[in-house]
Protein backbone atom coordinates (compact mmCIF):
# COMPACT_ATOMS: atom_id res chain seq x y z
CA UNK A 1 0.00 0.00 0.00
CA UNK A 2 1.72 3.17 -1.23
CA UNK A 3 1.91 6.05 0.83
CA UNK A 4 3.02 8.80 -1.48
CA UNK A 5 0.82 9.81 -3.52
CA UNK A 6 3.53 12.29 -5.39
CA UNK A 7 5.14 8.83 -7.24
CA UNK A 8 4.68 5.70 -8.46
CA UNK A 9 5.44 2.81 -5.84
CA UNK A 10 7.85 0.57 -7.71
CA UNK A 11 8.73 -2.02 -4.81
CA UNK A 12 7.90 -2.44 -1.27
CA UNK A 13 9.46 -4.14 1.32
CA UNK A 14 8.79 -5.22 5.40
CA UNK A 15 10.11 -2.09 6.25
CA UNK A 16 10.70 0.00 3.29
CA UNK A 17 9.24 1.45 0.27
CA UNK A 18 10.76 2.42 -2.84
CA UNK A 19 9.31 5.04 -5.70
CA UNK A 20 10.29 6.15 -9.21
CA UNK A 21 10.52 9.63 -9.55
CA UNK A 22 12.27 10.18 -12.88
CA UNK A 23 14.04 8.30 -15.48
CA UNK A 24 16.75 8.52 -13.15
CA UNK A 25 15.90 8.52 -10.44
CA UNK A 26 14.40 6.79 -7.17
CA UNK A 27 12.79 7.45 -4.31
CA UNK A 28 14.14 4.87 -1.01
CA UNK A 29 12.27 5.47 1.95
CA UNK A 30 12.76 3.90 5.16
CA UNK A 31 9.67 3.66 7.43
CA UNK A 32 9.12 3.23 11.20
CA UNK A 33 7.96 0.01 11.12
CA UNK A 34 10.03 -2.94 12.56
CA UNK A 35 10.30 -6.48 12.00
CA UNK A 36 11.12 -9.73 13.34
CA UNK A 37 10.97 -13.01 12.63
CA UNK A 38 10.04 -12.34 9.40
CA UNK A 39 6.84 -10.45 10.85
CA UNK A 40 5.99 -6.70 10.58
CA UNK A 41 5.05 -5.47 14.21
CA UNK A 42 1.69 -3.31 15.02
CA UNK A 43 3.96 -0.96 16.82
CA UNK A 44 6.07 1.80 14.91
CA UNK A 45 9.39 2.89 16.42
CA UNK A 46 9.97 6.66 16.60
CA UNK A 47 12.39 7.91 14.15
CA UNK A 48 13.51 4.39 13.20
CA UNK A 49 13.49 5.02 9.53
CA UNK A 50 15.29 8.80 9.84
CA UNK A 51 18.05 6.67 11.93
CA UNK A 52 18.52 4.17 9.50
CA UNK A 53 18.68 6.62 6.63
CA UNK A 54 21.39 8.29 8.52
CA UNK A 55 23.51 5.38 8.85
CA UNK A 56 23.39 4.78 5.23
CA UNK A 57 24.49 8.32 4.76
CA UNK A 58 27.06 8.01 6.67
CA UNK A 59 28.28 5.02 5.08
CA UNK A 60 28.09 6.16 1.98
CA UNK A 61 30.24 8.83 2.80
CA UNK A 62 32.90 7.04 4.41
CA UNK A 63 33.03 4.60 1.87
CA UNK A 64 33.51 6.55 -1.35
CA UNK A 65 36.90 6.49 -1.92
CA UNK A 66 36.43 2.57 -2.43
CA UNK A 67 33.16 2.69 -4.24
CA UNK A 68 31.12 5.19 -6.11
CA UNK A 69 27.41 5.15 -4.31
CA UNK A 70 23.89 5.65 -5.90
CA UNK A 71 23.17 8.54 -3.11
CA UNK A 72 21.84 11.40 -5.24
CA UNK A 73 20.55 13.60 -1.83
CA UNK A 74 18.89 13.51 1.36
CA UNK A 75 17.88 17.01 1.57
CA UNK A 76 16.08 17.80 -2.01
CA UNK A 77 12.73 19.09 -3.28
CA UNK A 78 12.05 16.04 -4.93
CA UNK A 79 11.52 14.73 -1.07
CA UNK A 80 8.38 15.12 0.27
CA UNK A 81 8.00 16.67 2.86
CA UNK A 82 6.08 13.53 4.73
CA UNK A 83 9.48 11.31 4.38
CA UNK A 84 12.04 14.17 4.43
CA UNK A 85 14.90 12.87 6.88
CA UNK A 86 13.78 8.70 5.88
CA UNK A 87 13.96 9.40 2.21
CA UNK A 88 16.88 8.66 -0.29
CA UNK A 89 16.83 10.50 -3.39
CA UNK A 90 19.50 7.41 -5.38
CA UNK A 91 20.62 6.87 -8.75
CA UNK A 92 18.61 4.46 -10.42
CA UNK A 93 20.22 1.12 -11.30
CA UNK A 94 20.33 -1.66 -13.34
CA UNK A 95 21.27 -3.89 -10.25
CA UNK A 96 22.64 -7.14 -9.94
CA UNK A 97 21.31 -10.11 -9.35
CA UNK A 98 23.28 -11.04 -6.23
CA UNK A 99 23.41 -10.24 -2.78
CA UNK A 100 27.52 -9.28 -1.91
CA UNK A 101 27.57 -10.61 1.67
CA UNK A 102 30.91 -10.61 3.95
CA UNK A 103 32.03 -12.18 7.16
CA UNK A 104 34.62 -11.48 9.34
CA UNK A 105 32.83 -14.33 12.13
CA UNK A 106 30.79 -16.85 11.86
CA UNK A 107 27.29 -17.26 12.50
CA UNK A 108 23.83 -17.92 10.74
CA UNK A 109 23.52 -19.26 7.66
CA UNK A 110 27.33 -19.47 7.25
CA UNK A 111 27.46 -21.36 10.74
CA UNK A 112 24.46 -23.87 9.00
CA UNK A 113 26.58 -24.66 6.34
CA UNK A 114 30.02 -24.81 7.95
CA UNK A 115 28.62 -27.07 10.43
CA UNK A 116 27.39 -29.59 7.56
CA UNK A 117 30.02 -29.06 5.08
CA UNK A 118 32.99 -27.13 6.33
CA UNK A 119 32.78 -24.67 4.15
CA UNK A 120 30.63 -21.29 3.79
CA UNK A 121 29.60 -20.80 0.09
CA UNK A 122 32.91 -22.83 -1.21
CA UNK A 123 35.23 -21.44 1.06
CA UNK A 124 36.97 -24.01 3.27
CA UNK A 125 37.52 -23.06 6.80
CA UNK A 126 39.52 -24.61 9.21
CA UNK A 127 37.80 -27.18 11.59
CA UNK A 128 36.92 -26.57 15.28
CA UNK A 129 35.38 -23.35 14.67
CA UNK A 130 32.04 -22.53 16.90
CA UNK A 131 29.30 -20.24 16.66
CA UNK A 132 30.69 -16.40 16.34
CA UNK A 133 34.25 -17.29 15.72
CA UNK A 134 36.21 -14.99 14.48
CA UNK A 135 37.53 -15.48 10.92
CA UNK A 136 41.38 -15.77 10.10
CA UNK A 137 40.44 -13.53 7.22
CA UNK A 138 37.08 -11.90 6.15
CA UNK A 139 35.70 -14.56 3.28
CA UNK A 140 32.90 -13.51 0.14
CA UNK A 141 29.96 -15.37 0.63
CA UNK A 142 27.61 -14.68 -2.66
CA UNK A 143 23.86 -15.09 -2.10
CA UNK A 144 21.13 -15.45 -4.88
CA UNK A 145 18.37 -12.92 -4.46
CA UNK A 146 15.45 -14.56 -3.30
CA UNK A 147 11.60 -13.77 -4.38
CA UNK A 148 10.29 -11.24 -1.81
CA UNK A 149 9.06 -13.22 1.39
CA UNK A 150 11.82 -15.81 0.67
CA UNK A 151 14.99 -16.19 2.01
CA UNK A 152 18.69 -15.85 0.07
CA UNK A 153 20.47 -18.92 -1.16
CA UNK A 154 24.05 -19.33 -0.66
CA UNK A 155 25.98 -19.96 -3.30
CA UNK A 156 29.74 -20.45 -4.07
CA UNK A 157 31.80 -17.80 -6.22
CA UNK A 158 32.34 -20.24 -8.85
CA UNK A 159 28.72 -20.49 -9.57
CA UNK A 160 28.34 -16.63 -9.00
CA UNK A 161 31.43 -16.50 -11.96
CA UNK A 162 29.05 -18.30 -14.20
CA UNK A 163 27.67 -15.31 -14.72
CA UNK A 164 30.43 -13.21 -15.41
CA UNK A 165 33.94 -13.51 -13.80
CA UNK A 166 34.96 -10.22 -14.22
CA UNK A 167 32.54 -8.52 -12.60
CA UNK A 168 32.18 -11.60 -9.89
CA UNK A 169 35.76 -10.71 -8.93
CA UNK A 170 35.73 -6.94 -8.84
CA UNK A 171 32.34 -7.04 -6.60
CA UNK A 172 33.99 -9.71 -4.59
CA UNK A 173 36.92 -7.27 -4.06
CA UNK A 174 34.80 -3.93 -3.28
CA UNK A 175 32.53 -6.42 -0.90
CA UNK A 176 35.63 -7.16 0.66
CA UNK A 177 37.14 -3.72 0.62
CA UNK A 178 33.92 -2.53 2.24
CA UNK A 179 33.69 -4.95 5.06
CA UNK A 180 37.30 -3.94 6.04
CA UNK A 181 36.70 -0.57 6.31
CA UNK A 182 33.11 -1.23 8.28
CA UNK A 183 34.93 -3.41 10.38
CA UNK A 184 37.31 -0.54 11.28
CA UNK A 185 35.29 2.07 11.98
CA UNK A 186 32.47 0.24 13.79
CA UNK A 187 35.60 -1.41 16.32
CA UNK A 188 36.76 2.23 17.08
CA UNK A 189 32.98 2.24 18.43
CA UNK A 190 33.49 -0.66 20.59
CA UNK A 191 31.63 -2.73 18.01
CA UNK A 192 31.88 -5.81 15.98
CA UNK A 193 30.91 -5.56 12.53
CA UNK A 194 30.17 -9.48 12.13
CA UNK A 195 29.15 -9.27 8.41
CA UNK A 196 27.39 -7.35 5.50
CA UNK A 197 25.42 -8.03 2.42
CA UNK A 198 25.80 -5.38 -0.20
CA UNK A 199 23.67 -4.62 -2.99
CA UNK A 200 25.50 -3.34 -5.91
CA UNK A 201 24.07 -1.63 -9.61
CA UNK A 202 25.49 -0.30 -12.71
CA UNK A 203 24.64 2.72 -13.67
CA UNK A 204 24.40 4.41 -17.53
CA UNK A 205 27.93 4.65 -18.07
CA UNK A 206 28.10 0.57 -17.10
CA UNK A 207 30.27 1.22 -13.39
CA UNK A 208 29.73 -0.72 -10.62
CA UNK A 209 27.98 1.20 -8.17
CA UNK A 210 27.12 0.38 -4.62
CA UNK A 211 23.59 0.76 -3.96
CA UNK A 212 20.54 0.16 -1.56
CA UNK A 213 21.23 0.48 2.39
CA UNK A 214 24.60 0.21 3.78
CA UNK A 215 25.96 -1.38 6.98
CA UNK A 216 22.93 -0.43 8.35
CA UNK A 217 21.43 -3.02 11.37
CA UNK A 218 19.10 -4.49 8.98
CA UNK A 219 21.75 -5.35 6.36
CA UNK A 220 24.71 -6.09 8.79
CA UNK A 221 25.04 -7.67 11.63
CA UNK A 222 26.69 -5.46 14.66
CA UNK A 223 27.44 -6.76 18.06
CA UNK A 224 29.02 -5.20 21.32
CA UNK A 225 32.63 -5.61 21.31
CA UNK A 226 31.98 -5.57 25.11
CA UNK A 227 31.20 -8.98 26.40
CA UNK A 228 32.11 -10.42 23.34
CA UNK A 229 33.04 -14.75 23.50
CA UNK A 230 33.17 -17.11 20.93
CA UNK A 231 30.88 -20.37 21.31
CA UNK A 232 27.84 -18.85 21.95
CA UNK A 233 25.11 -16.37 20.03
CA UNK A 234 26.06 -12.77 20.82
CA UNK A 235 23.41 -10.38 21.30
CA UNK A 236 22.33 -8.52 17.61
CA UNK A 237 22.70 -4.96 18.09
CA UNK A 238 19.68 -4.38 16.63
CA UNK A 239 16.15 -5.67 18.00
CA UNK A 240 17.18 -8.61 20.72
CA UNK A 241 15.50 -7.20 23.13
CA UNK A 242 12.51 -6.84 20.43
CA UNK A 243 13.16 -10.82 20.01
CA UNK A 244 13.57 -11.41 23.36
CA UNK A 245 9.98 -10.33 24.39
CA UNK A 246 8.00 -11.88 21.42
CA UNK A 247 9.22 -15.18 22.69
CA UNK A 248 9.21 -14.47 26.11
CA UNK A 249 5.88 -16.54 28.24
CA UNK A 250 2.72 -14.45 27.30
CA UNK A 251 3.38 -13.07 24.24
CA UNK A 252 0.81 -13.77 21.47
CA UNK A 253 0.42 -12.93 18.18
CA UNK A 254 -1.60 -10.15 19.23
CA UNK A 255 -2.32 -7.86 15.59
CA UNK A 256 1.03 -8.63 13.92
CA UNK A 257 0.68 -9.21 10.21
CA UNK A 258 2.67 -11.42 8.46
CA UNK A 259 4.06 -10.81 4.97
CA UNK A 260 3.26 -11.17 2.26
C1 LIG B 1 16.62 -1.46 -4.45
C2 LIG B 1 14.42 -2.34 -2.13
C3 LIG B 1 12.10 -2.26 -1.62
C4 LIG B 1 13.49 -0.59 -0.79
C5 LIG B 1 15.57 -2.20 -6.21
N1 LIG B 1 19.47 2.60 -6.88
C6 LIG B 1 18.61 1.57 -7.22
N2 LIG B 1 18.32 1.37 -8.52
C7 LIG B 1 17.50 0.36 -8.89
N3 LIG B 1 16.92 -0.45 -8.01
C8 LIG B 1 17.15 -0.30 -6.68
C9 LIG B 1 18.02 0.73 -6.26
CL1 LIG B 1 18.40 1.02 -4.62
C10 LIG B 1 16.50 -1.26 -5.79
N4 LIG B 1 15.80 -2.45 -4.11
C11 LIG B 1 15.59 -3.01 -2.78
C12 LIG B 1 13.17 -2.88 -2.25
C13 LIG B 1 12.25 -1.12 -0.89
C14 LIG B 1 14.58 -1.20 -1.40
F1 LIG B 1 10.90 -2.77 -1.76
N5 LIG B 1 15.17 -2.92 -5.15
Amino acid sequence: MPVLTDYAQIAAGKVRELYRVDDELLLLVASDRISAYDWVLPTEIPDKGAVLTAMSVFWFEALGDIVPNHLVSDDDKRIPDEVRGRALLVRSLDMVQFECVARGYLTGSGLVDYKSTGTVCGVELPAGLVEASKLAEPIFTPATKAPLGEHDENITFEQMAEQGAETAAELRDLTLAVYRRGAEIAEKAGVILADTKLEFGRDAAGHIVLGDEVLTPDSSRYWPAEGYEAGRVQPSYDKQYVRDWLTSPGVGLGTASRTP
